[in-house]
């Protein structure tokens, strides 16, 4: 919320051709417009740096609502971004109607400073903190968020990608034991290690219905520079994609995020190189496969 733009993400990849691709894989889409996020007057912390409470309160409570009901209906989810306190809304909607759900979270960012290990007092950074069981002892009263019940345990998370991490949020990584692969990890196991190892943690037996959150910023800025915390050294979009395929691969994707993206950042070339980014790394969660496919009743044309 520090840097207005995020909210114009969602059309900025409508525009880029998000649903004709998606259409092109052979998907019956459903576009269910955008979730209202009104704004409220006064809307800060008597005594904490917050921003925003309210207005992330209510965008999530709307969120999580159109999340569940779209999981309900038996279709997958793609929540499209704003900045990353939308995963508040959409994990909790999604564990609302699939409470066994893992999260796989994709960020240079482990967004899981409570408002009190804030520095920057940006939601943005905090939404993981408000869903962790073990961490509501330490996490303070917000107006607005009393509908949340947090639904995580520190076991259902993994980290793809981290690089820039605050101490406090390290702190509670250690501390619950949230399993991290950060860009360290990816560069000594490599992506597909990362990702087996990642599965295998949050889910053996490979039954659970997964929550992708991907910050288009766990990609490398020269991949996505539209974007408003970049950190350099991220992933390729080779290893972005590879981590989608494999998610999608196991049938159990339920629902996938996509925040961060800010066409207010950055020049034309900029916001373009991010779309495309954004679109690649949402097609390959739905079918998108880099060894090609076709329609499911495709035939050879006879001359
Ligand atoms: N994101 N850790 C920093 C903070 O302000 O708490 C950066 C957060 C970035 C958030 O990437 O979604
Ligand atoms: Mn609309
Ligand atoms: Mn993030
Ligand atoms: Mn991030």
């Amino acid at each position: 919320m520090a840097k207005p733009g995020t909210e114009h993400g969602p059309d900025a990849l409508r525009e880029g051709g998000l649903i004709k691709k998606l259409m092109g894989l052979g998907l019956d889409v459903h576009d269910y417009g955008d979730v209202g996020t009104p704004s409220h007057e006064d809307d800060h912390h008597f005594d904490l740096p917050v921003k925003n409470p309210k207005h992330v309160a209510t965008a999530s409570e709307n969120i999580a609502a159109d999340v569940y009901n779209v999981i309900k209906s038996g279709r997958t989810c793609l929540a499209l971004g704003g900045d990353h306190s939308m995963a508040i809304g959409s994990i909790f909607g999604h564990s609302l109607a699939e409470p066994e759900h893992v999260v796989v979270w994709v960020d240079a960012h482990a967004d899981i400073n409570t408002p009190l290990t804030s520095s920057s007092g940006n939601m943005h950074g905090m939404p993981l903190s408000f869903l962790v069981k073990e961490l509501q002892p330490y996490i303070s009263k917000l107006p607005g968020f009393e509908f949340i019940k947090p639904c995580l345990s520190a076991k259902n998370i993994a980290y793809i990608g981290l690089r820039d991490v605050d101490p406090g949020e390290r702190y509670i990584i250690e501390k619950l034991g949230i399993q991290s692969f950060s860009m360290s990890e990816v560069d000594r196991h490599g992506i597909k290690d990362v990702v087996e190892k990642a599965m295998h943690y949050l889910d053996p037996e490979g039954v659970k219905p997964i929550h992708l959150s991907f910050d288009i910023d766990a990609l490398d800025p020269s991949l996505a520079p539209s974007t408003g915390t970049p950190v350099p050294g991220g992933l390729s979009i080779r290893e972005g994609n590879y981590i989608c395929e494999e998610l999608a691969a196991t049938g159990r994707l339920t629902c996938v995020d996509i925040a961060e993206v800010n066409p207010s950042l950055g020049n034309e070339r900029d916001n373009l190189i991010t779309v495309n980014s954004a679109l690649s790394i949402i097609t390959h969660c739905f079918g998108g496969r880099r060894q090609g496919t076709y329609p499911k009743n495709y035939q050879i044309p006879i001359p």
